[in-house]
């Protein structure tokens, strides 16, 4: 029987870079998600009968919110729903699911990255039928929707039992419980030289992959030890847990820092790589060097060819903004378009679907291709599986090559977490106001070329979007990016990314901070970052 449920709405639904997310008790205020789901159903048009597909990172209130979704969608009229056994579907996953089933769409419950339990984060996202995340015009309706929402509407029914694989009856829509692992594994297999890859490992390769207690542990477990034949304990971490064990489960240098230290060590594995709460991001450490997700997308993109799935070559590569101009260099060289986005996977989706880009990949630790419309960590993972298998180098010997035929840009990512918004936004105010007057400018030994508030202009369907982040570039290359993360659920986070270019071999070994010296000073000098947020260090430097 579906109950017609009156309700107020709630003025701060409004969907970030990647969904909506929030804490988990803001999320159990009365009505809170099922406002946002029938905002969702109430923004889209002609799903009578079809497909949705739902699961989840298995983060706390996963299961809770799926019961709401299913219960919802029957309401709504859609006619079968294919959600992961235990609510469980990584990004990726639940984004092929929804292309191979051709759905009309599906609800990914996640905030990726961000920790669980009942005090941390939770989110819910749509993507479309494309398996891709929604683009901002239906983000856009969803939200205005939610502004005005007074009713919801719902099922009265048992709970669906998530546990048992198999097909059942939700007040005339069929719900179908399925393995959250056997499409995506059967996808990666059609992919890459699983052939190569496992005799890599009877030679004695050795990796470790951590799944930090999210997602994709059972996804590595089923493929890189189970098909792969790598040794059991090659994935660490690999019971999904509610809190992700209370670690953040965001593969990177600080909350992957037992991996970095085992691979900087004397006995360390030839490979070692990480993904996150979600599945969709990547982490990739060779024996002695980490490689950053910005040369990891350059690295991918000239050597994808060596994978049974890009044998014909790209068409083109797609990177966001603030990532570094690596990529660049090597569409350059392969002959194909290269494209700036904004930050958000979104933006990759009709570059996609249109066939202009075949990889893309962002500085937060994404890449990807268009196998599926999210970003995919384990096929990131496997793509570097299948070079090394090919390539039968050290990680360290292929970083180095690269560097040395492109060039080497030096890249960091400086984040000051949790900030006052007002600080935040008025730093940001008072860098936009001083764009013009800019170039020329001399900060410290540098020279400002340009200045500008990014936007883009999607050349598949011409929509456009404004002030995606505040550019500085200099004289010689280097650059300075500036901009508020969508992403975070308490105050605001700045992200600076930081960036110069060295053609030079003779000058690749440097560390990081030190090449990146003058232009640290420089963001400094231009934000007032100290000055503004009252912070004297980043949080986290990726
Ligand atoms: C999301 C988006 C990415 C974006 C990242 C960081 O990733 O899908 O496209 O690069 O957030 O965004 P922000 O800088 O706005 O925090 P995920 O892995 O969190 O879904």
């Amino acid at each position: 029987m579906i109950q017609t449920v009156a309700t107020t709405p709630y003025a701060d639904q409004k969907p970030g870079t990647s969904g909506l997310r929030k804490k988990v008790p803001h999320f159990q205020q009365p009505n809170y998600v099922q406002n946002f789901v029938q905002a969702i159903f109430d923004s889209l048009e002609g799903f009578a009968g079809k497909t949705l597909v739902i699961g989840g990172d298995g983060r706390y209130f996963n299961r809770e919110v799926i019961q709401i979704a299913l219960k919802m969608a029957a309401a709504a009229g859609f006619g079968r729903v294919l959600v992961g056994r235990g609510g469980i579907l990584s990004t990726p996953a639940a984004s092929n699911v929804i292309r191979k089933n051709r759905a009309f769409g599906g609800i990914i419950l996640s905030a990726s990255h961000n920790p669980g339990g009942p005090t941390e984060d939770f989110g819910i996202k749509y993507n479309i039928g494309n398996g891709g995340p929604a683009p901002e015009r239906i983000t856009e309706a969803i939200y205005a929707r939610t502004k005005e929402i007074d009713e919801y509407r719902i099922v009265d029914a048992p709970d669906v039992d998530l546990d048992k694989l198999g097909s059942f009856d939700l007040e005339g829509m069929k719900v179908e419980v399925i393995d959250p692992v056997a499409d995506y594994a059967e996808l990666m297999e059609s992919l890459f030289d699983f052939d190569a890859i496992a005799a890599m490992f009877r030679d004695g390769f050795r990796m470790s992959f951590d799944a930090m207690s999210a997602v994709t542990g059972p996804y590595a477990q089923a493929i890189i030890e189970t098909r792969l034949g790598a040794p059991v304990g090659t994935v660490r971490n690999a019971t999904p847990l509610p809190d992700f064990g209370g670690h953040h489960p965001d593969p990177n240098l600080v909350h992957a820092k037992e991996l970095y230290d085992a691979m900087m060590g004397a006995d360390a594995p030839d490979f070692g790589a990480a993904s996150d709460g979600d599945g969709d991001r990547n982490l990739i450490i060779g024996k002695g060097i980490f490689v950053t997700p910005s040369d990891s997308l350059a690295l991918l993109a000239a050597n994808a060819h060596l994978a049974p799935g890009y044998s014909g070559g790209l068409a083109g590569i797609a990177r966001s903004m603030p990532t570094s101009g690596a990529a660049d260099r090597v569409a350059e060289k392969l002959g194909v378009g290269l494209y700036e986005t904004p930050t958000g996977w979104k933006f990759f989706g009709n570059l996609l679907d249109a066939g202009m880009a075949t990889i893309c990949g962002e500085e937060s630790a994404g890449t990807g291709s268009n196998h599926v419309r999210e970003k995919d960590g384990v096929w990131a993972v496997l793509l570097w599986l299948n070079v090394l298998a090919a390539r039968k180098e050290p990680v360290k010997d292929i970083v180095t090559k690269h560097w040395a035929e492109y060039g080497r840009n030096y890249y960091a990512r400086h984040d000051y977490e949790g900030i006052d918004s007002d600080a935040a936004n008025g730093l940001v105010a008072a860098l936009r106001e001083k764009l013009k007057a800019l170039p020329g400018t001399k900060v410290g030994p540098l020279t400002v070329a340009e200045a500008d508030d990014f936007a883009y202009l999607d050349p598949v369907d011409g929509s456009e979007s404004k002030h995606q982040g505040i550019r500085i570039l200099f004289e010689g290359g280097s650059r300075v990016v500036f901009r508020l993360s969508g992403t975070g659920t308490s105050g605001a986070t700045l992200r600076v990314y930081i960036e110069r270019f060295e053609p030079d071999p003779a000058k690749h070994g440097m560390e990081t901070a030190e090449a990146l010296a003058d232009l640290i000073a420089a963001a400094e000098t231009l934000a007032g970052i100290r000055e503004r947020t009252g912070r004297a260090e980043p949080d986290v430097i990726t």
